[in-house]
């Protein structure tokens, strides 16, 4: 009785201000009807929670609760030195985006939306449901078992050359043979796929959409199609397998955005294994109930994953050689961690902490931190680009989206020791076209480096790539405009040049041209040497194409 006594006397309080706090928070908050709410609920998830988080409390994006969105109930705009926003600067915001990064939404979404999502983020966000493992195994559908695939590969593709490429809009991926360029199949896949990673032997696909639904291809198949099936959370952006020796594609693991965690899976079922929950405290020392996901990449030199922890900015090193027993290292960096990638020695991982503008590089060979670096305003290498600089010796490449900077860091790398005082440094900073790059490449066969520059708002720039010659980088870049190169009509949507990717051989280049979803899109494909157009692939089927992965670059981290 004491005990229910003292229960009651301390949960009750709580409850209490839980309760009057929401009441507050919804204090002078616009009203939504149930139909709106669920209308905004979506657009929100599509369009804005990968920035700004479920919860709103800010990340690539700026934090969106209540607290400054909206005006505070006497119509006032100051409460302590703090700016309320209230509804038509935050119709103004989403309209025409701002210089801090925000994009602007007046070509994606009607009047009517804007003004919907303007209410919509004065209102204090709903907590989405958990997702435990029992949900995960009951999404689980294993749709060719193992013993009925095929034993040997039963078509005459060249695998190596196959490119994995996202149509972002329809949720499929096309697999191009690299080859003749013909599309060998369309698989239907989670919504607005995202990444396609590869196992270790080069056989299977994974392609994770961002509804969190992960799917396995075969590439053995005749016509290669999804085995194996599961949903890991509500929105997720990454996956990676085991490639380790001895534990080829044994293992799968990814990542979600909510619920916070990454699941554990078998490589070759996606039979569910484990949730691990990335819920904890930021570097700061802060808890945070949504630390999300980022970017999940796999050892070559050890049986690990690196997960990359968005909001916390710390970075574990989950050794999957137990995973009843899981062992993991966790290494203190910088917050807001994204994407990133191997530096040449594969020994090394650098990822980009974008609202932090900085790079952690990772000595996963120690299991700690080997440096933290600024860099210009946010940072975003995609996985990056590595080279050997004619003056500065080894070098990992990253763009910015808010700089119109390349930046050269040195990496450690035994076979150059007399480059060692490089290490860790900006070495140089490459004038870019402009600001709003998201990908750069190149390839150990190559002399160039690829940008591109997507994200900037002259249309001119967004269709075009820009060329690099590494043997010296002083000289101004070679643009190709792709949009123009692709042949195809103009459209009233910028058709943004995306993604750069190499054939196996690295003698093409890749390049996406992201059309509306109602236009036509293509990939234009570039001979590296030339820089010459080879082929426009184009096909009404090939609608929204963003990243291309090919296979075999894929499979051994090639950039
Ligand atoms: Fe991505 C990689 C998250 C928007 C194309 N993107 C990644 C990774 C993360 C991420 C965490 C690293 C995965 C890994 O390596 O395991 N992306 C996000 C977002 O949160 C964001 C900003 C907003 C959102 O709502 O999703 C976002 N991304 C986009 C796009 O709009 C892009 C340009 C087009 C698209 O298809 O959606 C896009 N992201 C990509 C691509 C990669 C990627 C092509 C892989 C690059 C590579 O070469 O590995």
């Amino acid at each position: 009785m004491k005990k229910l006594k003292y229960f009651a006397f301390a949960v009750l309080p709580v409850a209490m201000s839980a309760a009057f706090g929401q009441a507050r928070a919804q204090e002078g908050a616009p009203t939504l009807t149930a139909e709106e709410k669920a209308q905004a609920k979506k657009i929100y998830f599509e369009r804005c929670a990968g920035c700004h988080g479920v919860l709103r409390k800010g990340a690539t994006g700026k934090n969106l609760e209540p607290h400054w969105t909206k005006k505070l109930p006497d119509g006032s705009t100051q409460e302590g030195g703090t700016l309320k926003l209230g509804q038509e600067r935050l119709e103004k915001i989403i309209s025409y985006g701002t210089e801090g990064g925000m994009v602007n939404f007046d070509d994606i979404l009607t009047k009517d939306e804007i003004k919907l999502m303007a209410k919509y983020i004065q209102t204090t966000p709903d907590v989405p449901p958990e997702y435990s493992l029992k949900e995960t195994m009951d999404s689980w559908k294993l749709i060719v078992p193992v013993d009925q695939r095929p034993k040997k590969q039963m078509n005459n593709f060249n695998l190596k050359n196959m490119f994995s490429v996202t149509l972002r809009d329809t949720g499929e991926v096309a697999l191009i043979d690299g080859d003749t360029k013909e599309i060998r199949s369309i698989v239907k896949t989670g919504y607005a796929v995202h990444i396609s990673r590869l196992s270790a032997s080069g056989r299977y696909v994974y392609v994770i959409g961002r509804d969190g639904r992960l799917s396995l291809i075969d590439l053995w198949m005749e016509k290669p199609g999804v085995v194996a099936e599961v949903k890991v959370g509500f929105d997720a952006r990454s996956v990676d397998t085991s490639k380790f020796k001895g534990f080829e594609d044994k293992y799968a693991v990814a990542g979600s955005y909510w619920p916070p965690q990454y699941v554990i899976m078998e490589g070759e079922t996606l039979k569910p294994l484990k949730i691990v929950s990335t819920r904890g405290m930021t570097v700061d020392g802060e808890y945070h109930p949504e630390p999300r996901v980022a970017s999940i990449v796999s050892s070559q030199i050890k049986p690990e994953w690196v997960i990359n922890v968005k909001e916390t900015g710390q970075i574990l090193l989950v050794d999957y050689s137990d995973i009843k027993n899981l062992k993991t290292t966790t290494i203190e960096a910088a917050k807001f961690l994204h994407d990133g990638g191997w530096d040449m020695t594969q020994r090394y991982f650098l990822v980009a902490a974008n609202a932090s503008n900085k790079i952690a590089a990772v000595d996963t060979k120690e299991g700690k931190l080997a440096a933290l670096i600024d860099v210009k305003k946010i940072p975003h290498p995609g996985r990056g680009a590595n080279f050997v600089h004619p003056q500065f010796g080894p070098v990992w490449t990253t763009g910015h989206l808010g700089a119109d900077v390349l930046t050269l860091i040195g990496t450690p790398n035994p076979k150059y020791p007399q480059y060692k005082g490089n290490a860790w440094k900006v070495v140089q900073e490459v004038k870019h076209i402009g600001s709003g790059n998201l990908f750069v490449k190149t390839h150990p066969k190559s002399t160039h480096l690829w940008a591109d520059a997507p994200q900037n708002p002259e249309r001119e720039i967004a269709e075009s790539v820009a060329v690099y010659d590494i043997k010296d980088l002083s000289k101004p870049p070679v643009v190709l405009n792709v949009a123009k190169d692709s042949g195809l009509p103009e459209t009233k949507a910028i058709r943004r040049a995306v993604h750069p990717e190499y054939s196996a051989d690295g003698a093409e280049v890749w390049i996406s041209l992201w059309g509306g979803k109602t236009d036509q899109s293509a990939i234009v494909v570039y001979d590296d040497k030339t820089l010459k157009v080879k082929k426009v692939i184009t096909d009404p089927k090939m609608i929204t194409p963003t990243g291309k992965f090919n296979v075999y670059n894929t499979q051994h981290d090639i950039y």
